[in-house]
């Protein structure tokens, strides 16, 4: 065999394996995004992830965190939810964070692509990835042809948008490697100027410390009073969010094309996406336990989440 036909065995078991899309990318040092890696962090864009300065060089070098490394193997998987919160004044969540926390799901998936990569190929040294390392899983997805990364620095793939994981497999098996596609953004702004953070501050800049997302998941403390007001939806319909925002993707033209996934661990616990502005106030421990104890909403905890929603309630 060779790096073509190992190629075309890997696409195809990752298709079977429920990945919308992959791709390969030789593995080298990401000279393109380094200096603009260096100049987000010395400017303070990650506020409070100090994770994100860590191990610089690693990021940079997938030869750093796999001995030998020779490919990048980039795949997508979908989570667009076929279906949304019912009120629209109750505190939003992301999609990402309806189901079951893709962290377990997509590990798995990529265990099993790699036990089969080691039975059809044979003896290949490699590691699997789901934002659980120093990995640039945007850039690495970009070489390997899956999409382009757009103004509100998310990878959109032209067919299927923007809700998508992306997870890798760095091996040191050389393949055929895929190639970059065109950006597609053209002269649309809407990402930019729909931001009701202003935390797009250039295009395909965001300021990670500015984002909602990082209000309401990263931060560990109190939520700056200067944002107060501005978690909502930026026609100041319905209500803020309180886990996450997909403002930027949901206004994004290409998510037009955005289908339902396939995944039932993804799908929301029975009642979650039926609450009432209410019930979401008045959420007890034992009912976060019911819809969130696998969830990525975890993250920021029942503490989290209460406080997430009482910035919200002071300001509506
Ligand atoms: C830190 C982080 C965050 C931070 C910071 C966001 C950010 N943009 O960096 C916060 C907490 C805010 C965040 C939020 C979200 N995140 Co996040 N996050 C990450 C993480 C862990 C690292 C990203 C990173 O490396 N940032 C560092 C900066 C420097 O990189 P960058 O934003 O890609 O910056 C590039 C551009 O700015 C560009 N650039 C800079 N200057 C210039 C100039 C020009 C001219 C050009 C063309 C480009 C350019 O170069 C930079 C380097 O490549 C990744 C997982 C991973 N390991 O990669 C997930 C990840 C990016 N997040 C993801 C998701 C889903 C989200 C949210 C949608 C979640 C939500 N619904 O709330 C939001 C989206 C916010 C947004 N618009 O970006 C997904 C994105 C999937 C996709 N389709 O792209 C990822 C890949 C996780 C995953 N494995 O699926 N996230
Ligand atoms: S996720 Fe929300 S706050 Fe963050 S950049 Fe996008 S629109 Fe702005
Ligand atoms: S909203 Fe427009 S500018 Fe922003 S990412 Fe989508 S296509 Fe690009």
């Amino acid at each position: 065999m060779n790096p073509h036909s190992y190629s075309s065995l890997i696409k195809a078991e990752a298709q079977r394996l429920g990945f919308d899309f992959c791709g390969f990318a030789k593995a080298e040092f990401l000279e393109e995004e380094a200096p603009r890696l260096e100049q987000w962090l010395l400017q303070n864009r990650h506020g409070k992830m100090k994770y994100m300065e860590n191990y610089f060089d690693k990021r940079l070098d997938p030869r750093k965190l796999v001995d030998g490394a020779k490919s990048v193997v980039s795949l997508l998987y979908n989570y667009f939810p076929s279906q949304n919160q019912l009120h629209d004044d109750a505190p939003k969540i992301s999609k990402y964070a309806y189901g079951t926390d893709y962290h377990f799901v997509i590990k798995e998936k990529l265990k099993e692509l790699l036990d089969f990569i080691h039975e059809e190929i044979g003896d290949v040294h490699g590691r699997a990835f789901v934002d659980s390392a120093p990995v640039m899983d945007k850039a690495w997805a970009k070489k390997s042809g899956l999409g382009w990364v757009g103004k509100n620095s998310n990878l959109i793939n032209k067919n299927n948008g923007s809700f998508f994981f992306i997870a890798e497999l760095i091996l040191d098996l050389e393949l055929t490697y895929d190639s970059p596609i065109e950006d597609y953004c053209g002269t649309c702004t809407q990402c930019i100027d729909a931001c009701p953070t202003e935390a797009i501050i250039q295009p395909y800049v965001v300021d990670g410390s500015k984002c909602i997302s990082y209000f309401t998941i990263e931060l560990k403390d109190e939520i700056p009073a200067d944002v107060k007001g501005k978690f909502s939806n930026p026609d100041s319909s319905g209500s803020g969010w309180v886990f996450g925002c997909d403002i930027c993707q949901d206004v994004c033209p290409w998510n037009r094309f955005s289908k339902p996934h396939h995944e039932n661990q993804f799908n929301p616990k029975s009642g979650l996406m039926e609450m009432t502005k209410k019930q979401w106030h008045e959420i007890t421990e034992e009912v976060f336990k019911k819809f969130f104890h696998d969830s990525a909403v975890t993250r920021t905890g029942f503490k989290g989440l209460k406080r997430n929603l009482e910035f919200l309630n002071e300001t509506s």
